[in-house]
This record gives structure tokens, sequence and C-alpha cells, in this order.
């Protein structure tokens, strides 16, 4: 079947033999893998759409992939025939409009450069996460990721201001140049952020600049409770730019790994605060206990994220891991973070095995259980309760192949026909990613 795809195309790199194509077939986690067909390796928007019309044509699943650093599954495919259409040399375009303060890439360019260049012109672009080097901008818009500056910037769908998307039938729809006000009808395209390659290849994007804003300090400060760390963290609102919670536990285990200092044992959680007050003004709002470690230079700032940084690569050395990621109301995650660790030695050898860290102000917690007896007891345990308190099942990471079925069971019936329908008006071929949000 590919020998048309190859005579239409004779530039397009196709992966076709296992080893060549061993570093796609299996995601971040190690959790999912499968056997594509091929991986191919586009350059071009146009290449894109020959390529979907091809698959479309032959009934051959299309799973897009950008730095393939999701955590749920949704960067490679299932047991039906598919390739993995890898976005990483899209690449061909990425400029900032000074006028209007946008900056368009290609998709395939990773998070950090795409910071980078924003900086290097004394912009800012925002969206933050430990995997920035190899996400890609496209990836982080197809799941509209969140990261450690949302409490002051918001998630990625706050920033995107234009996109250019391919549909499965080659369609090209080019709408990453827009005007700053364009109110022409409903903003549709805004569906394809969040979208999971369900719906269409996100080739190119646009996305709005912000001001620089830089900490003016950056501390790591114990706490007795997660309600403390809330209280401390939005004692300083808006001057807040990044509150993230971590385990004194958890951030040993990071310790060991990093080779850092061990944080000391008298308290169960360390808040990661950095805000853009001065610090004087912040200690008349906090009384910072005296074993608050406050960073004296640029290497302490960087010291101080690798305990919170580092969690997820940590967690991973450990085997049968389940990593969920949720988000319940401010005043609920305490009791919710009590609540799961009651129910985690029913399905992992002790309480020991849970790791609960997050982005503390936006009420996001990621839950991550090591060496877990009964994987699906567990993650359904732990949504059931994320449900019970008025959260979300997806704070960040999205529901790829890891939470599709407990998705779909949680929707009224309403919303699914309505979501099957916009899926099957542009993806009418259904290749696109379809064993998620299925
Ligand atoms: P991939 O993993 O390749 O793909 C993810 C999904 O998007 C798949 O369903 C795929 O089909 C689809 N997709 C990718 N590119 C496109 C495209 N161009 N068009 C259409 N669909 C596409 N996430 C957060 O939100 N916050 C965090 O703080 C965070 N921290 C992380 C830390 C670590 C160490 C790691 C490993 C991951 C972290 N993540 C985080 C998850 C992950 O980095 C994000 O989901 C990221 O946005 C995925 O980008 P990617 O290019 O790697 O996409
Ligand atoms: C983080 C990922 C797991 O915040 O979202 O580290
Ligand atoms: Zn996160």
């Amino acid at each position: 079947v590919f020998e048309q795809l190859r005579a239409a195309m004779p530039e397009l790199t196709v992966l076709t033999d296992p080893t060549s194509m061993a570093g796609f077939t299996s995601d971040w986690t190690g959790h999912w893998s499968s056997s594509p067909l091929a991986v191919v390796q586009p350059t071009t928007t146009e290449q894109v759409g020959e390529i979907l019309q091809w698959a479309s044509a032959h009934a051959i699943h299309v799973i897009t992939q950008g730095g393939n650093t999701g955590l749920v599954g949704g960067s490679v495919g299932g047991s039906s025939p598919h390739i993995i259409l890898s976005t990483k040399n899209l690449r061909s375009y990425a400029a900032i409009d000074h006028q209007r303060r946008t900056l368009t890439a290609s998709a395939g360019f990773t998070l950090g450069e795409i910071q980078e260049m924003a900086r290097s012109e004394q912009f800012d672009y925002p969206v933050d996460i430990a995997a920035r080097d190899s996400a890609t901008i496209g990836g982080t818009v197809a799941t509209n990721a969140g990261g450690i500056r949302v409490i002051a910037h918001g998630m990625t769908s706050a920033h995107v201001v234009g996109l250019e998307v391919v549909l499965s039938d080659g369609t090209i729809i080019d709408a990453v140049d827009k005007l700053p006000k364009d109110n022409t009808g409903p903003d549709w395209l805004r569906l394809f952020i969040g979208s999971e390659g369900t719906l269409g290849v996100i080739t190119a994007v646009s996305v709005q600049l912000s001001e620089q804003r830089n900490p003016l300090w950056t501390a790591l400060i114990p706490v007795t409770s997660i309600d403390q760390a809330i209280e401390m963290g939005l004692s300083l609102a808006p001057a807040v730019l990044a509150a993230e919670i971590i385990s004194t536990a958890s951030a040993n285990e990071v310790a060991t790994v990093a080779q850092l200092t061990p944080l000391g044992t008298d308290t169960r959680w360390w808040l990661l605060l950095e805000a853009d007050c001065d610090f004087e003004s912040a200690m008349e709002r906090i009384e910072f206990p005296e074993e608050t470690i406050l960073a004296q230079q640029p290497s302490d700032v960087e010291r101080l994220w690798t305990y919170r940084e580092r969690h997820t690569e940590m967690i991973s050395r450990h085997n049968n891991v389940v990593k969920l990621d949720v988000s319940v109301p401010l005043s609920q995650l305490n009791s919710f973070i009590f609540e799961v660790s009651k129910l985690v030695p029913k399905y992992a050898p002790t309480a020991d095995c849970l790791y609960a860290f997050g982005h503390v102000l936006d009420g996001n917690i990621h839950i991550s259980v090591r060496d877990v007896t009964d994987e699906k007891g567990l993650t359904e345990a732990v949504l059931n309760l994320v449900v019970e308190c008025d959260g979300a099942i997806s704070a960040e990471h999205g529901i790829g192949r890891m939470k599709t079925q407990y998705w779909a069971e949680h929707q009224s019936a309403s919303q699914l026909t309505v979501w099957r329908g916009i899926r099957k008006s542009l993806d009418r071929a259904g290749v696109m990613n379809p064993e998620v949000l299925a």
C-alpha cells in the first residue's frame, strides 16, 4: 500500500523497519506501544495533506505524534492498521510579528525553542512544562498543555491566536494569520485545541506573546498541610508566578536521583513559591518558617526547581506506575488527597507508594502510584473520588487512550452525540486517532 504514497512523494521519509521506527512506537511512560505499518515524517503541510488523503482512502488510522512526551497514551496506536505521522520535521517556518506581538511557527518546533525565540526578542511565551525541550508546539496545542505557569498566565488555549490544520480528506485550513479582531462567526477552529489528534493535524500555530514577568524571589517553604500551602499562595496573588507542592518523601527520592541535599523531614509538604513582588512585602503577608530555603542566586533557583521538575522522571523509574492528573475545587484539595491516601493501600503494597504533587493553586494534583497491583481498580477509585468532588478527570494531560473509557462513561448522552457529530464532520473517514476520546 505504500507504493502509491512513495510514488506521489519520493522525497517523503517513510520508515518501515522496526529498528528505525523504535523511537516512535512506545510512549514516554513506556506503558503504551504499538506496531505501526510505518512512521512518516512530512516536512510540509502539503505532504501532510497527501498522507492523510492516502490514509483515508485505505482506511489506515493516523496517529499524529509530536515530541511523544504525552502521558496518557495518545501518541501511539492501537491494534488496528495505523501509521504514526511524526510532526517533528515540520520546521520550515518561524517568525515573530512585532506589531501584533505574535509568534507563528510550524508545529514541529519544541516548546523550548519557541520560548527561546520569544525571549531573544524581549518577549515571553509563558507556557512552561518540564518536557519543554522535547514537546512540540503543535503537541502542546493538541493537548492544551498546562504546566507550571498557569496560575499567572493560563493554559495553552489562552495564548493561541491562529492555527493551520489539515483534515483527513486533505483539506488545508489556513487560519494562522487571523486578525486580532475577527468576529466573523463562531471560532470553531479552537476545537482543535485539546483535540489530541482526533480532528486533524495541526501543522502551524500562531501564539500571542506576553511581556516578560520574572520572579523576584524563589523559595521552598515547609508547610504542614495542603490548605496552608493554598493559603500562603493566595495571600500573594496576583504576584504569584508559580506555586507547586511536593512532599518531603518524594522530594528526597528526587534528591537521591539528582544528587541533591535531602530536605528536612520535620514537615510533610514543601511549597515551591515564586512571585514578582519583593520579598519584604511578601513577609508582611506570610510568616515564612525558619526552615524556608530562599534562593540566593540563579543556581539555587535551578536547584529548587529540580526537586519539583524531576518528579515525573523519578517516578517513572518504578514499576507498575499509574499516573493520574486531576483537578478538584481548591476547598476540597486537602480532603481529596487524604481520601486518596486512604484508598491506595487497597491497590498497592503500602500508602507510601503514593506520590501526590503538582500545581497546587490550580487545584491540579498529579496522583502517581507505584507497584500497583490493580491498575483499573485504582484508576476508577481515584477518578470516582474526583467526580464526587465535582473535579476534572484530566486537568492538563488530556484523555488519551488511558482515560477514554472512563471519560465516555461519564459524558452525558447529549454531550457524546455533539462530540461525535463534530468529529464525524471533520474526520469523515474516521481515521484520526480513533481510539482516543471515542
Ligand atoms: P505527543 O506526546 O507527541 O502527543 C500528545 C497528543 O497530541 C497525542 O494524542 C497526539 O496525537 C496529539 N498531537 C501531537 N501533535 C499534534 C499535532 N501537531 N496535531 C494534532 N495532534 C497532535 N503536560 C502538561 O500539561 N503540564 C505539565 O506540567 C507537563 N509536564 C510534563 C513533564 C514531563 C517530564 C513529561 C514527560 C510530560 C509532561 N507533560 C505535561 C505532558 C506532555 O509534555 C504534554 O502533553 C505535551 O503537550 C505533549 O506534547 P508532544 O509534542 O510531546 O505531543
Ligand atoms: C508535571 C507533569 C507531570 O507537572 O504534568 O510535572
Ligand atoms: Zn503538571
